[in-house]
């Protein structure tokens, strides 16, 4: 059995997609990152970095003790290993699916997560910050959509690559992106969509939290927004 530290993210629904798409027990722990849960000391033990998603198998490949893994694209890398799916055994196809899957949690992540701060949540609007990041996710989608242009999925075959840059696309409007710009990441999207694990990765999503939609009150924005190194060192103490 796994256990899954989860929110409603798409960090989030990386995971659940993989564990969907192959079929593998896991028990959903929540982690409501708008009420700091992130910071309790039994999530830290697994995720030190307070973000989720993170996991701990019950029964890992090596027949050991329960292992903890942290990062998604570690998470997808670990489950592709232990189950031999999503990643091509060949090693030239194994390191495009290893390469797009660094690619997305270098680029694709961390700039549609810029936009999402600058363009929705930060208290002034900040022309250049929204311009940059809008920018850079425009690149980016046009960096998969040249890729796309002549293969199904970003590694050839459908992967952890995959799984890891959906969940960051499927909100294209809200990245200030128009996807009928991009035909070939329109395709793709909506060939990821119409997958039943897919689809249940997503029903998952709305059972474990039925009101999502950003962060909302000035609780949540204090909790998500004003940490520095000293709400670290608090949580381990608390
Ligand atoms: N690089 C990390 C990023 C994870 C991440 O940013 N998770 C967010 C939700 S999508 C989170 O847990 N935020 C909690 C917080 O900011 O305190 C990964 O891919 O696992």
């Amino acid at each position: 059995m796994i256990d899954l530290h989860y929110w409603t993210t798409p960090n989030g629904h990386k995971i659940t997609i993989f564990l969907e798409e192959a079929g593998l027990p896991y028990k959903i722990v929540p982690v409501n990152i708008g009420k700091g849960e992130q910071f309790k000391t039994d999530f830290l033990a697994v995720a030190p970095n307070n973000r989720i998603p993170a996991i701990v198998d019950h029964d890992p490949p090596d027949g050991g003790k329960p292992i903890s893994v942290f990062e998604s694209g570690a998470i997808l890398f670990y489950l592709a290993n232990k189950t031999g799916k999503f990643i091509s055994k060949d090693m030239r196809q194994r390191m495009q699916a290893i390469a797009w899957l660094f690619w997305q949690m270098a680029g694709l992540g961390p700039m549609a997560g810029q936009y999402n701060h600058f363009g929705h949540y930060a208290p002034e609007k900040i022309p250049y910050a929204i311009d940059r990041y809008r920018n850079e996710v425009n690149r980016l989608y046009g960096v998969m959509n040249k890729r796309l242009a002549d293969r199904d999925y970003l590694a050839g075959e459908y992967s952890i690559a995959d799984m890891a840059s959906y969940p960051w696309v499927v909100p294209w409007e809200r990245q200030a992106q128009n996807i009928a710009d991009f035909p070939h990441l329109k395709r793709w999207l909506e060939a990821i969509a119409a997958r039943d694990a897919v689809k249940r990765a997503y029903a998952k999503a709305k059972e474990v939290n039925p009101n999502p939609g950003g962060i909302r009150t000035p609780e949540e924005r204090a909790i998500l927004f004003g940490q520095t190194a000293k709400s670290v060192e608090q949580a381990v103490t608390r």
